[in-house]
């Protein structure tokens, strides 16, 4: 032991062994949000699993990496961990856009029983085997709904038509916003109040809990309830950074890594069950729109899309036919 290191043990302070396994977190998140408070969760879970072990930094509002480059920072041996989506996988792993559909995933139940039944093995294994990242576990980031400044009233994908909806910055996220029937924008998600103060933008989709937090509720008048997309994160490692790890220390960051999931998903629902009446207070008018004018719109045009010519045979039955 380090001469330096018994003293700040004897000090009482908690310190770091000389040969801890630094682990940093780049995430576009900001802190008060359910999964990046899960951060915290997984970094406690860790500390107490293996006191000393791990030095786990986490870095919010993108300040480490850009949204988006997240996965090539870990393939890049840049950067540990992230929670990366769907999304970004699909931009190298072209059938993972299964899971960028609207309307395919039911409820965050049906997501983490597909993600923990033989499509989660096939899926992660792609992830492990094409882009070298080791999906730890898949968190529930929530349904997402249109928020916007207008005030004209939405009730099917023709009432979007000219709506300058800001969507990440992908194909994929983009194809979402035109299947809705709007006009998408790309635009990183540390971008949105502004756009949305100045009106460079007509709205924005997110969870409910991600209004709240990124507090863009200030600045837009309605939410439509949608449910277009229930959204996963996958909380992740570089795998080389897993594979250097010892048996028992990757046990431990799997372990703590299904607690911060748990944690987030029971936050998230539990906030996404209450929150309608926080946002009423705050002026907002919420209420939902033709669902099934939005269901069978959306469905039609992913299911005709050239994204789906490279989801696997069957694919949509099997997610279907998870009960
Ligand atoms: C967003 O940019 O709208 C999004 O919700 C996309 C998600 O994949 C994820 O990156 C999320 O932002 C960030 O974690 C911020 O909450």
């Amino acid at each position: 032991m380090s001469a330096a290191l018994g003293a700040t043990m004897l000090m009482g302070i908690p310190a770091f062994a000389d040969d801890a396994v630094q682990l940093r977190i780049s995430t576009p998140a900001v802190e008060t949000d359910w999964h990046g408070k899960m951060l915290v969760v997984f970094k406690d879970e860790l500390e107490e699993l293996a006191p000393g072990e791990f030095d786990v930094e986490i870095h919010y509002n993108a300040s480490l990496f850009k949204q988006g480059t997240e996965p090539i920072a870990m393939q890049r041996g840049n950067l540990d961990m992230a929670m990366i989506s769907a999304f970004d996988i699909s931009k190298q792993i072209p059938e993972w856009s299964t899971f960028t559909a609207g309307y395919l995933i039911r409820d965050p139940e049906h997501l983490t029983k597909v993600f923990r039944s033989d499509i989660g093995d096939e899926f992660y294994g792609k992830v492990a085997d094409q882009m070298n990242i080791k999906i730890l576990d898949v968190g529930y980031l929530g349904t997402r709904q249109l928020n916007l400044r207008t005030e004209q009233e939405v009730q099917r994908p023709e009432d979007l038509e000219g709506v300058n909806l800001r969507m990440p910055g992908s194909d994929a996220w983009q194809f979402l916003g035109k299947a809705l029937g709007a006009n998408p924008t790309p635009m990183a998600f540390g971008e949105i109040y502004t756009a949305l103060q100045t009106g460079a933008v007509d709205g924005q989709d997110n969870p409910l809990p991600t209004v709240r937090a990124a507090k863009f509720y200030e600045v837009t008048k309605q939410i439509v309830k949608t449910n277009h997309l229930v959204d996963a994160i996958f909380l992740s490692m570089a795998k080389k950074k897993f594979d250097s790890l010892t048996e028992e220390q990757q046990e431990n960051v799997l372990k703590a890594a299904q607690a911060a999931t748990a944690f987030n998903n029971e936050k998230r629902i539990e906030d996404e069950a209450q929150l309608e009446a926080f946002f009423e207070s705050q002026g907002l008018k919420v209420y939902s729109p033709d669902l099934e004018a939005f269901r069978t719109h959306v469905q039609a045009e992913y299911l005709s899309s050239s994204l789906a010519e490279d989801w696997i045979d069957g694919i949509v039955d099997r997610v279907n036919a998870v009960k």
